[in-house]
């Protein structure tokens, strides 16, 4: 007797992702229902015909009423899988009238694990899951999991939480023992909260979101494949590749006299793939006045290729020497609030903000008049 499918969790059908310009944003929702299809495809390329996302489906208590259909109707396209949805704390059981309207319009072909009740998706195999009653349950759900199975059958624990002292959201600390599947005696234990793939141990996993939806972690999103030939044979675990998106986190490190505009070129993702990239640059280190416009050039005429965009400058540090003020002129109005921003930018008696704040100034000024002199 042996047992195969496709863990994932963390879908959060649905996210608004509020902070982002609109055209982005709709790009970004559109992906996450999208991923519906990609785990389909996931599960067929690898032989699997049975779905498991371990909480979580969707992002909110209640969904837009078109989030929910086209998500049924998504799953339902794929009939020739099952789908089992277990409540996380995005979308727990408290969510009654979401769970109500998935029952009452849900396809044939999707299964809600909205009990802690085993539950027995083929003959010898048996799920235990711990659907979340509520956002912060606050005690350790997973206990169900050692609820009693007939002899020599395989067990799958699926929950949805925090281990120990890490969490998705930051909120303290976890109450998922990190042994569960030891001390409830399971083959293997599925995983939803943390959004970023993590091994626990040989039989707990976490599944990441399968589409990425922040910078935080940073393995090519993905779902599981978990292949169990026997009840207490070592699971096999496999990583299929499902996300759209990269986001990617570029940092940037420069020293005075380098050329910043090519370091930052070099490190660029290949331009096939940089629509569906958000970047991040975070420069810091030193630069002149004049590699300092160069790169914030280079950065205005990359960011256009790019789904979304963003260059943190912030701590960068401007390096200026006496020669540099020259360009931006040699008398006048200009060069007198140079050398005063200059000035300030070295007073030890300011605070750090401050000088921040007047080497900033002094490498728009410059920037500024070169794009002029242009
Ligand atoms: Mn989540």
């Amino acid at each position: 007797m042996s047992y195969a499918f496709l863990h994932t969790s963390d879908l959060h059908l649905g996210r608004a992702f509020g902070t982002f310009p609109e055209g982005i944003r709709g790009r970004l929702r559109e992906a996450r229902h999208g991923v519906i299809a990609r785990l389909a495809q996931a599960a067929r390329g690898a032989g699997l015909g049975d779905v498991v996302v371990a909480g979580d489906t969707f992002d909110a208590e209640t969904p837009a009423p078109e989030t929910l259909r086209h998500a049924l109707r998504a799953m339902e396209a794929e009939g020739d899988l099952r789908w089992f949805l277990l409540p996380g704390n995005h979308d727990s059981l408290a969510a009654t009238e979401l769970w109500r309207r998935i029952g009452a319009e849900g396809p044939g072909n999707l299964v809600v694990l909205d009990s802690p009740a085993p539950h027995t998706p083929a003959p010898g195999v048996w799920f235990l899951p711990a659907p979340c009653t509520q956002r912060r349950p606050g005690r350790d759900l997973t206990e169900a999991m050692s609820a009693a199975t007939p002899d020599g059958a395989i067990r799958i624990g699926i929950g949805h939480g925090a281990v120990t002292d890490f969490s998705e959201d930051g909120s303290g600390t976890g109450i998922v023992p990190p042994d569960r599947a030891q001390l409830s005696g399971l083959d293997y234990l599925a995983l939803g909260d943390w959004h970023g793939r993590r091994r626990i141990g040989p039989a707990t996993w976490y599944s990441g979101t399968p589409e990425a939806d922040g910078f935080k972690h940073d393995d090519a999103p993905g779902a599981l494949v978990v292949r169990i030939d026997a009840p207490g044979a070592p699971v096999q675990v496999t990583v299929t590749e499902t996300g759209q998106f990269r986001w990617q986190r570029l940092s940037l490190p420069l020293l005075p006299g380098e050329d910043a505009p090519a370091r930052l070129a070099a490190l660029l993702p290949p331009a096939a793939g940089r629509r569906d990239t958000l970047l991040r640059v975070e420069a810091d280190g030193r630069l002149h006045l004049a590699g300092r416009a160069a790169l914030e050039a280079a950065l205005a005429a990359h960011a256009p290729d790019f789904g979304w965009f963003e260059a943190d400058l912030a701590r960068l540090r401007v390096e200026v020497e006496t020669g540099d003020l020259d360009l931006i002129d040699r008398g006048g109005a200009l060069r007198q609030a140079a050398d005063s921003l200059l000035a300030e930018a070295a007073d030890d008696t300011l605070g750090p903000d401050a000088r921040a704040v007047a080497e900033m100034a002094l490498a728009r000024l410059y920037a500024f008049v070169l794009e002029v002199q242009a």
